[in-house]
């Protein structure tokens, strides 16, 4: 029988601050930051400060898989390290991060390692997106895992505390998803075209409780390491789309937090190699569109 299709996507406000949790229906909680009520944008020194507070004796790992990424991995590590690991007078907010490289023939490796980074190889030398998400795993040891993705060009640390902050703030997140403006070749919209033209109508036909989720195949996510042990992370390219889906079907949809996190612009693939990344997530979806309904 085909299932229906969900409601459409809503179009969620831009909050004021880099930490507020948004919800589709009202039933994810919120989290809301001084300077809040005020419309001000808490500095990312003062979030990170009371995430530090809030954090008590979890460790965070900061995990970006990384292939070719030579060129604009060091400015993402050295903006973590300056704001949320070289703090003075407090316990940083960030304990360690780790680059996952392989298959690179550029110098992603050595930069990383320059700027700051653990390299670690993956555990399935040139396998995929998902297998180097699983080696980031393997080799941190992080209670909160936070991944950004290395091809992002507008980088800010901000990313990273707006990841934790629900996560920090409440045990019952079980993933944060971002969530952004994606420009494409210097128009303001029209990026994520594996996004809009393969993960969208696969979510609103096989998964349409999903259907809020404003990025599903963001790189820029959060979990817990329970979470992400209990759930497993998929092969390749289907990872994303496959934790969303995993996530739901295990903790509920309300467990999934999202962020905003402004604009993001990353390199942009000609459109020749995103077949291969639709090709993974609709493999992805179809083996889980059987068996993730929810009650
Ligand atoms: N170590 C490692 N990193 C990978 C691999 N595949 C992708 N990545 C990294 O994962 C991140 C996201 O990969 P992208 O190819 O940009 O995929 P995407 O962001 O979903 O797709 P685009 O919208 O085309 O950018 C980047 O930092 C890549 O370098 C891999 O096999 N190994
Ligand atoms: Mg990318």
């Amino acid at each position: 029988m085909r299932p229906e299709i969900g409601p459409a996507r809503r179009i969620l406000p831009r909050p004021s601050t880099d930490l507020v949790q948004v919800s589709d229906d009202g039933s994810m909680p919120t989290v809301r930051t001084p300077g809040d009520d005020a419309g001000q944008r808490p500095s990312v020194t003062a979030v990170a400060s009371m995430l530090a507070g809030q954090k008590g004796d979890r460790r965070i790992s900061v995990c970006i898989p990384a292939r070719n990424e030579a060129a604009t991995v060091g400015p993402i590590i050295r903006s973590i390290v300056a704001a949320l690991v070289d703090v003075s007078g407090q316990p940083p907010l960030v304990d360690e991060i780790i680059v996952v490289d392989d298959g690179s023939v550029d110098r992603t490796a050595e930069v990383a390692r320059q700027a700051g980074a653990r390299v670690v190889p993956a555990d399935t030398p040139g396998g995929g997106k998902g297998q180097a998400m699983r080696a980031a795993l393997h080799h941190s040891d992080g209670d909160l895992i936070v991944f950004v993705d290395a091809d992002v060009t507008n980088f800010e640390s901000r990313f990273v505390t707006g990841l934790l902050g629900p996560l920090v703030a409440d045990d019952s997140v079980a993933l944060v998803k971002g969530y952004y403006q994606r420009p494409l070749n210097g128009a303001p919209d029209g990026g994520g075209r594996v996004t809009e033209l393969m993960a969208r109508p696969v979510i609103d036909l096989l998964f349409p409780h999903l259907a809020s989720i404003e990025q599903p195949l963001a790189g820029e996510t959060a979990a817990p390491r329970r979470v992400l042990e209990k759930i497993g992370l998929a092969d390749g390219y289907a990872v994303e789309l496959a934790l969303l889906i995993d996530v739901a079907s295990s903790f509920g949809v309300e467990s999934i937090a999202q962020v905003d996190l402004g604009v993001r612009v990353h390199r942009n693939r000609p459109l020749s190699e995103l077949r291969p990344q639709a090709t993974d997530i609709l493999q992805a979806a179809l083996a889980r569109s059987t068996r993730s309904a929810p009650d």
